[in-house]
């Protein structure tokens, strides 16, 4: 299991959090998901054959959030 950490920008409330939680854990190969609001990341555990950041980042963009 890798984990990688994503800086988002764009979440404003808890709702974002939501969503930005949503897409991520809603992608193959992900196991875990915890979204902060505060430090703007997204800290995903993923399985590395099954999904990779790149995956990630545009499934945060396509919820309408920078991923950085
Ligand atoms: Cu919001």
């Amino acid at each position: 299991m890798d984990t990688t950490v994503v800086k988002i920008k764009g979440m404003t409330c808890m709702g974002c959090v939501s969503s930005v939680k949503r897409v991520l854990t809603g992608l193959d190969g992900v196991k875990a998901v915890d979204v902060s609001l505060d430090k703007a990341q997204a800290t995903v555990q993923y399985d590395a054959a099954q999904a990779n950041p790149a995956q990630l980042k545009a499934a945060i963009e396509d919820a309408g959030f920078e991923a950085v």
